[in-house]
């Protein structure tokens, strides 16, 4: 059985003709332009990436490595007697885009453990901060405090080589992936939990592990199998993937990329709305003393919030076009597990109200909830209500995508990041107003 190395190996020689072929052959064919608002405007839908790790249409959603989020948990092998999968064979499938036999999965499973342990200099790091320090502000530092231990940065410092770069990059990427579940619960129980600390338990995978040392029961660990998985990957030009990919493309390592990347999921329009959310709603249910507001109230309670110029945080996107896919997945496991959550209801009837609200006020492409509009009430509803946590968790997910993204820049040889700015003298020549 070849290891997941050596089945990387494989798909990268594979595949790296097809990107020199584009280069040599075609790398002057157009595929798109761009116009002055986009250079303005955050480059929406400007085509200036390229990744198969995932896909993100814009009526459809999210498809990885060509499988949409059903089909994904549908295929992926799953521990026994659990509803979702393997995180560690998601990563395998993340990589590869093949499904991983039980057996090869084991192997990851087996890897993660003997990869996952964090040096103690790294929780002496984030000790030595101000324990109100912001979750995702540790969680960044603890990934860059790592950064000696890079395999990436020795390699080029002993002597680069463009063809096999991603193999350092592949290691860094696989040993931080195992360390971020037990670097994310030692935040949260030094911050949350009067800094009693649970220790790994050996015989779980990364989903039971990590449920485990935060303190939640299960089905928690479900929770966040599917968690991670969901949140793994949404294409390249998202803050928080296009700035690690953006980052890396310097020769740095994965551990200043995925830092970096990581300050970008911190931003309250990006990764940090699901801590928003909760925020907004216990805002709201606070001011009807715990009850569900009828239709119009709601209604005026998202008017107030717009009116006084605030976004209505877990809807709209760049991209999509209708309600994401990750929203569903976890309305339906809501629907499944926790259909009588008061919050769950709030959660519901905002739903049924906001999309034609934002219509109305006319400014937002997308009226339909993302994927955190509905991912607190799920954290919340097992236990875990310190919701300024719940963008590390979205963290830990993420690093799969953006670190497999890596790993293929390096072994596909992606150039360094540099595109071309222009003063508003040069736009205005460009209007033909100057
Ligand atoms: N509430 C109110 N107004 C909204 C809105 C919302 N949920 N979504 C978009 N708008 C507004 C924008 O602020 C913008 O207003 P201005 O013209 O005054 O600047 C206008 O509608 C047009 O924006 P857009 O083109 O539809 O959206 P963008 O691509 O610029 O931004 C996003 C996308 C996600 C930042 C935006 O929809 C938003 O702020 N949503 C709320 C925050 C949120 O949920 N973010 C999480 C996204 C998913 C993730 O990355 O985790």
């Amino acid at each position: 059985m070849a290891t997941l190395k050596e089945k990387l190996k494989e798909k990268i020689e594979a595949h790296r003709p097809r990107t020199t072929r584009l280069l040599k052959e075609f790398g002057d064919v157009k595929v798109g332009e761009v116009t002055i608002s986009q250079t303005i405007n955050g480059m929406r839908g400007v085509k200036g990436l390229a990744t198969d790790i995932s896909y993100l249409d814009p009526m459809e959603g999210i498809r990885f490595r060509g499988r949409t989020i059903p089909e994904v948990m549908a295929v992926i092998p799953k521990p026994e007697g659990k509803d979702y999968p393997y995180v560690e064979a998601f990563w395998y499938y993340l990589l590869t885009g093949d499904v991983p036999t039980m057996d090869e999965t084991l192997e990851i499973v087996a890897e993660f453990k003997e990869r996952r342990n964090v040096p103690q200099y790294v929780f002496d790091v984030l000790r030595a901060m101000p324990r109100d320090t912001h979750p995702m502000t540790m969680f960044s530092a603890a990934v860059l405090a790592m950064q000696r231990e890079s395999k990436f940065a020795k390699f080029y410092a002993e002597g680069f080589n463009k063809m096999t770069a991603w193999e350092p990059m592949y290691e860094d990427a696989t040993d931080i992936i195992a360390r971020l579940p037990m670097i994310a619960a030692y935040i949260y129980r030094m911050k949350y939990k009067g800094d009693v600390h649970i220790a790994p338990d050996p015989d779980l995978d990364m989903g039971g592990n990590f449920a485990h040392m935060m303190g939640l029961p299960e089905p928690y660990d479900d929770v966040a199998r599917m968690y991670f998985i969901i949140h793994s990957d949404h294409e390249s030009g998202n803050v928080s993937a296009h700035t690690t990919h953006l980052v890396a493309s310097a020769l740095s390592d994965a551990y200043y990329s995925l830092s970096a990347g990581l300050g970008g999921l911190a931003g309250p329009l990006h990764g940090l709305a699901n801590q928003e959310v909760l925020k907004w709603i216990q805002g709201v249910m606070k001011k009807m003393d715990g009850k569900l507001p009828s239709e119009e109230k709601m209604k005026e309670f998202v008017w107030e919030t717009l009116n006084s110029g605030q976004v209505i945080p877990g809807y709209g996107h760049a991209v999509l076009r209708k309600t994401d896919p990750r929203y569903m997945s976890q309305r339906e496991f809501c629907l499944k597990h926790l259909p009588d959550d008061p919050i769950f209801a709030f959660v519901s009837r905002l739903y049924d109200v906001v999309p034609d609200i934002l219509v109305k006020q006319g400014k937002a492409k997308n009226p339909w909830p993302n994927v955190d509009a509905q991912s607190g009430v799920i954290q919340w509803h097992y236990g875990l209500r310190e919701y300024d946590f719940y963008t590390v968790l979205f963290g830990v997910g993420r690093a799969m995508g953006v670190l497999a993204n890596i790993t293929w820049d390096r072994a596909l040889g992606y150039a360094i990041e540099r595109p071309k700015s222009l003063t508003t003298d040069m736009l205005e020549k460009v209007a033909g107003i100057k």
